[in-house]
């Protein structure tokens, strides 16, 4: 975890507040949230802060019972801390055992930089709540003014590809005064790998676990986190995640083994699937496809509307390697993209753009430039897929 990019360099001492804040926290006996975008790279940034929150809480209560009620752990349903999240936090703080906790504090990763938590983050201000933000999505410049720490490579430059996964080992590996190296740098890897953002850092980390762990090995643990998160639904499923990414109790194997028939299965058949349905046109070098996901897939099932999308478009690439790729997946209400390397493709410029055409739409969304999703109400699906036709 010895990584000195610029970005990690510039984010330091950022890195070091957030360190500090969470140690005087758990000494303040003060109850500590962590929060975490309920993906792959969202558990393994949560399990390298995990340990770190764990450790701290515990160096400062003495009953063991006391980790339980001052340390609250639950992945966000939404890709975004919503509404809902702040109203269970603060009834944890002001309707339970805890109500003498004055400044909670909450660490959000994987969420909160983007416009969409606002809400959520200030009602929590409202009840005196501290917020630290580990995030590596366009953050908003409004999260500044409401959050105490907000760490994101986006403050040192654009478009970094690196994932939250990384930089949270990144941060535990210090607070915990550069111990469990391996670990982090195995938590960093899997992260990269399964949110493609296989940059400077990655490659760094790669590096030092690669004669212990070959890429597949790695995709395939980030694979079937990513289905235990899915299949699992609203269900936090921490302990069978924690297991995978740690291997305490010896379980990984018969874990992968047990979910893997079906998982092969349920991936090969959407693929199937998108494949049969997608509308693919090629002018030129460019290479443009649409799939209505809404109905060539089940509400809730695995694979994601993430995973389907991540598939077919790099099944589309593979077949079209020197050209610009853009691939979309539209549900009624939804619209999530990708797109490759050669394209100049920017959806935030589209969703700013769209969001000026179409006012009465109520759009929302956001995500990196390459991969991002929009949400609209169902009445307006048409005129936008058409909009965005004519904009690219
Ligand atoms: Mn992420």
């Amino acid at each position: 975890m010895e990584i000195k990019t610029e970005i990690l360099t510039k984010l330091s001492p950022k890195i070091q507040k957030a360190i500090k804040l969470i140690e005087s926290s758990a000494k303040a006996k003060q109850v500590i949230f962590l929060r975490y975008h309920n993906d792959c790279d969202g558990y393994t940034a949560a399990v390298a802060l995990d340990t770190l929150i764990h450790k701290k809480i515990s160096e400062n209560h003495f009953k063991e019972r006391d980790t339980f009620y001052f340390y609250r752990r639950q992945p966000c349903q939404a890709p975004f801390y919503s509404f809902e999240d702040s109203t269970r936090d603060i009834n944890y703080i002001y309707d339970s055992m805890v109500t003498r906790n004055k400044e909670p504090l909450m660490v959000l990763v994987d969420n909160g930089s983007s416009e969409q938590d606002l809400e959520g983050l200030r009602r929590l201000k409202t009840y005196g709540f501290r917020i630290i933000v580990i995030d590596h999505h366009p953050p908003s410049e409004l999260v500044d003014d409401v959050v105490d720490i907000h760490i994101n490579p986006w403050h040192v430059k654009k478009d970094p590809l690196l994932s939250a996964g990384t930089l949270a080992a990144h941060i535990a590996f210090l607070g915990m005064q550069q111990k469990h190296e391996e670990f982090y740098n195995f938590l960093a890897a899997i992260s990269s790998i399964s949110d493609k953002a296989e940059g400077e850092e990655y490659r760094a980390v790669f590096e030092k676990v690669k004669n212990k762990y070959s890429y597949d090995e790695l995709k395939l643990i980030g694979d079937v986190v990513d289905y235990e998160s899915q299949r699992s639904g609203y269900i936090e499923s921490w302990v069978l995640i924690k297991e995978l990414l740690t291997n305490q109790g010896g379980k990984r194997e018969e874990i992968i083994k047990t979910s893997s028939n079906n998982r092969k299965y349920k991936q090969e058949q959407s693929l199937k699937t998108s494949l049969k349905y997608a509308d693919t046109k090629i002018d030129n070098d460019k290479v443009v496809t649409w799939l209505d996901i809404g109905s060539t897939s089940f509400r809730g099932d695995y694979p994601s509307m993430r995973v389907i999308i991540g598939s077919l478009h790099r099944e589309i690439e593979a077949k079209n390697k020197d050209k610009e790729v853009i691939t979309f997946a539209y549900s009624s209400e939804m619209i999530t993209l990708r797109a490759n390397d050669k394209s100049k493709f920017d959806s935030n410029k589209i969703i700013k753009n769209l969001k000026e055409s179409f006012p009465y739409a109520k759009i929302d969304g956001g995500g990196h430039p390459h991969a991002a999703s929009i949400r609209f109400i169902s009445a307006s699906r048409d005129e936008i897929i058409q909009a965005i036709k004519k904009l690219i």
